[in-house]
This record gives structure tokens, C-alpha cells and sequence, in this order.
């Protein structure tokens, strides 16, 4: 994907306050600071398009973006993090809940795990709610570069079998390296039926 302009729309919890279902849409999920906000500025080629928080579980509102005036990116707020009230950790169901069931133009969820931590109970809940709600799963494992070549590739293949799926098919990424990131722009664009469009010589991962 060529990027031309990445832009920060808005904030929105509830769906009347949602932009115009315009564009097909992109979440991004995972737990508390496993990595989410790094990977859309990283996909987005930007250094803050979304901020990186030095204290987790901040987000509390969907917040949406437009890409190169024809894609839409949703940053969800984090799960599963303990510091954040109750409260607010009570709401993250109802509040994403009535996000995927109201935005006919979401077409799938990257789902963001940690490479280190392998599928939690909490990420194994959101992916097994697709079928549900009607989007696809990208499953993305981050923080790629906490392994070094031989470990990492050992470790593609215990992710593998934790998610019964071949070697190949597990998208390890790293925001650091930027190892994987034209693999999910290449899943991201065929869920949305756009055409490929991958930069050549992109830091060949
Ligand atoms: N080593 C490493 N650290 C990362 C990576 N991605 C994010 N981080 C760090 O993890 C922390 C949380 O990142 P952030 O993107 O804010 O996570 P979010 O809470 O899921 O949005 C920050 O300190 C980042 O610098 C990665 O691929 N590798
Ligand atoms: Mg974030």
C-alpha cells in the first residue's frame, strides 16, 4: 500500500456519533499495551498519527482514521488490563459490542497477541467472536523482535500449532523492524477487495 495521507477523524463511543460508514473499515484489538497503537502508525508509515502510551489502558473510545481517502482505521481501546476501574472494564464489551454489530462497512479485526504470551483466553475470545459479528480475524503477533532469527523461527512454529495453521500462515510483526508489515498491508487489502498496490523495495523484511 502506498500511503499518501493518513488522518485522525474522531472519538466516538456510541454509534450515532460514528463518522459515515463511508469506507471499509479496519479495527484494531488486543490487550492493554500489547502493541496496537504502534502498528497503525507503523502500517501508517507516521511517528504519532495514534499516540503510544506510557501507561496502559487509556483508550477509552473508538477512535477512527482515514487512510489515503478510501480506507477507515478504528483504534479499540485495550482489554484486559487490570489498573483500569472496573467500571470502565465492564464497559469495553457493551461499548465494542455495539461497534461491531452497528458498522455494516467493518471488514475484519486485526486481532493483536503478543509473539512472547502466544493466544491468551481473552484474545481466544475475540477471535472466536467473528462468526458472530460478521468481520474476519487477522491474527498478528507483535514484538517479533524479542527473538532472535532462530528462536523466532521456532517460535512461528509453536504459534502455528497453537492455532492449527501452517508455519507460514502466522503473521509475526514487529514495530520496531517493521518485519511482517507489507504481509498484514496484503491481508488488510484483500479483506477490503482492493487491488494490490505493495510499494517495491519496502525494507524487505
Ligand atoms: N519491542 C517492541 N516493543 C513494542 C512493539 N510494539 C509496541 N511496543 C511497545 O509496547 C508499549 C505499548 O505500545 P502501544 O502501541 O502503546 O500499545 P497499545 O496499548 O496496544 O496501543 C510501548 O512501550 C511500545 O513502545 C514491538 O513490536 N516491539
Ligand atoms: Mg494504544
Amino acid at each position: 500500500m502506498k500511503m499518501k495521507t493518513a488522518e485522525f477523524v474522531k472519538a466516538a463511543v456510541y454509534p450515532k456519533d460514528f463518522p459515515p460508514a463511508d469506507y471499509p473499515e479496519i479495527a484494531f484489538a488486543g490487550r492493554s499495551n500489547v502493541g496496537k497503537s504502534s502498528l497503525i502508525n507503523s502500517l501508517c508509515q507516521r511517528k504519532k498519527l495514534v499516540k503510544v502510551s506510557r501507561t496502559p489502558g487509556r483508550t477509552q473510545t473508538l477512535n477512527f482514521f482515514l487512510i489515503n481517502e478510501n480506507l477507515s482505521f478504528v483504534d479499540l481501546p485495550g482489554y484486559g488490563y487490570a489498573k483500569v476501574s472496573k467500571t470502565e472494564r465492564a464497559s469495553w464489551g457493551p461499548m465494542v459490542e455495539d461497534y461491531f454489530y452497528n458498522r455494516d462497512s467493518l471488514k475484519a479485526v486485526v486481532c493483536i497477541c503478543d509473539a512472547r504470551r502466544g493466544l491468551q483466553k481473552s484474545d481466544r475470545m475475540l477471535i472466536e467472536s467473528a462468526p458472530l459479528f460478521g468481520w474476519q480475524p487477522i491474527i498478528v503477533f507483535t514484538k517479533a523482535d524479542k527473538f532472535k532469527t532462530n528462536a523466532r523461527a521456532n517460535r512461528r512454529r509453536e504459534l502455528a500449532k497453537e492455532m492449527s495453521c501452517k508455519p507460514k500462515d502466522v503473521l509475526l510483526y514487529s514495530s520496531m523492524t517493521k518485519i511482517g508489515r507489507d504481509e498484514i498491508w496484503n491481508r488488510i487489502e484483500a479483506m477490503c477487495g482492493f487491488g494490490r498496490d505493495v510499494e517495491e523495495n519496502e525494507d524487505g523484511q
